[in-house]
Formats: C-alpha cells, sequence, structure tokens
C-alpha cells in the first residue's frame, strides 16, 4: 500500500489523492500541516529536501516528490497515462503549463486567501499579479475546452486531474468562473468519473501520527 505525505487542503496534494481513488488503489494518508512548520522538519526535510506535500513513499525509504511526478507514477500503466508519443507530450505540456502559469497564481492565491488568517493584509501587493496570471491562465485554458472534453489524448488523463487541482477552487480565492462556460463544464465532467473525491474527502487508512508510521505502529 502506498504511504502519502500530504495535507488535506493542500491543492496539490489533493491531486494525488484524487488520481489515487479513481484508480481505486489504496493508500494510507499521513497529515502533514504545513502552517506549523510540519514539512520542515528534520525528518521530513531527509525524506524530501523541499520540504513539501505531497510525497509518496514508492518503496522502503524511496521517496517521490512534486505532485505531477507522483501522477505519472500512479498512473503509469492506466489510461490516466497516455501511452503514444504525441499524447503523452501533450500531457506533459499541459503538466508544466500547470505548474509555471496556473499553481503559482491560483495556487498562491488559495493558500492566503483561504487557509492563512489575515493573508489578504499580508498579500495585498501581490494579489493584483496573482489575479491578472491567473485569469490569463484560465482564458488559455476556456480556450483549449471551447473544442475539446479534455486536456490531451482526447480523455482523462493526468493533465487533467493537475490542472482540475487548483482550477476547481478559483471560487475560493477571489476568481470568479462565470465567464469561462467551457471550465465550468470540465470540472463538472471530471466530478461525474467514477471514483471521483472532494478535496475534504478522507481515506479510511490515515494517520495523524507520522511518528507512529516511522516506527511501524
Ligand atoms: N511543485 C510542487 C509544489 C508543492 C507545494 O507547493 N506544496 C506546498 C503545499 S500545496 C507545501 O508543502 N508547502 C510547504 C512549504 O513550502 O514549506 C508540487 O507540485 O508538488
Amino acid at each position: 500500500m502506498y504511504k502519502l505525505y500530504s495535507m488535506q487542503r493542500s491543492g496539490n496534494s489533493y491531486k494525488v489523492r484524487l488520481a489515487l481513488s479513481l484508480l481505486k488503489a489504496p493508500y494510507c494518508a499521513i497529515e502533514v500541516d504545513i502552517l506549523r512548520g510540519e514539512s520542515r522538519t528534520p525528518d521530513f526535510l531527509a525524506m524530501n529536501p523541499s520540504g513539501q506535500v505531497p510525497l509518496l513513499e514508492v518503496a522502503e525509504g524511496r521517496y517521490l516528490a512534486e505532485s505531477n511526478a507522483i501522477l505519472w507514477y500512479v498512473a503509469g500503466g492506466t489510461s490516466l497515462a497516455p501511452e503514444s508519443r504525441v499524447e503523452r507530450a501533450e500531457a506533459l505540456q499541459w503538466m508544466f503549463f500547470e505548474q509555471h502559469a496556473l499553481e503559482p497564481n491560483l495556487g498562491a492565491a488559495y493558500f492566503w486567501l483561504s487557509l492563512v488568517k489575515g493573508g489578504r493584509d499580508l498579500q495585498t501587493h501581490a494579489l493584483e499579479d496573482w489575479m491578472e496570471r491567473g485569469y490569463a491562465a484560465l482564458q488559455v485554458m476556456e480556450n483549449h475546452l471551447k473544442t475539446r472534453a479534455y486536456f490531451a489524448a482526447d480523455q482523462l488523463t493526468v493533465a487533467d486531474i493537475a490542472l482540475y487541482g487548483y482550477t476547481h477552487v478559483a471560487d475560493r480565492c477571489d476568481f470568479d468562473l462565470a465567464t469561462f462556460p467551457a471550465i465550468r463544464a470540465w470540472l463538472r465532467r471530471i466530478e461525474q468519473n467514477p471514483g471521483f473525491v472532494t478535496m475534504d474527502w478522507r481515506p479510511d487508512a490515515e494517520v495523524d501520527d507520522p511518528a507512529s508510521v516511522a516506527a511501524g505502529a
């Protein structure tokens, strides 16, 4: 069974939980509260020097970081991971886009406006940039989805899961999707897939105390 270090309210962590659920892959989730510095302890940094979640233990003592790399790993050999050379590259294209155009803007806005108390006042200077660049990214997605149901390979893939992570919380961080009908239809399409779970959903096997896992308890 996979061991996933994750934070419930983290969009990057949710992408992995969503993929595992769509794949019906059992896993044990270990909650890491980044707001309390739990991803920056010496023990955690020994597993992931970037000090971030999500983090997947793929074999004893072997860890994989970066949500999109984890998505490719867990989806390998399934329909979520396109196999043809061009479709794989197209999925990757959108996953790089997600990391450089969407996540740094919607992800940052979501973190500071929705998770951090008083975050809006602390980030007033940055918010304008996040909104401008975030809306630009959403427009690129809207244009693509006007004529397509999914981002790559004409089917649900890891690219959609990566982009869903922060797009679906747009309304929790000041973004208004009213003028993005194709994105709204795509969000609903993803939500209709068997195995879809929301960000709040928790797996059965959950561990609150990472020490108990390390000790094999
Ligand atoms: N590019 C990384 C970003 C991961 C990331 O930003 N994780 C955040 C939570 S969403 C985190 O752990 N932040 C804690 C920190 O940086 O101290 C990914 O896609 O996994």
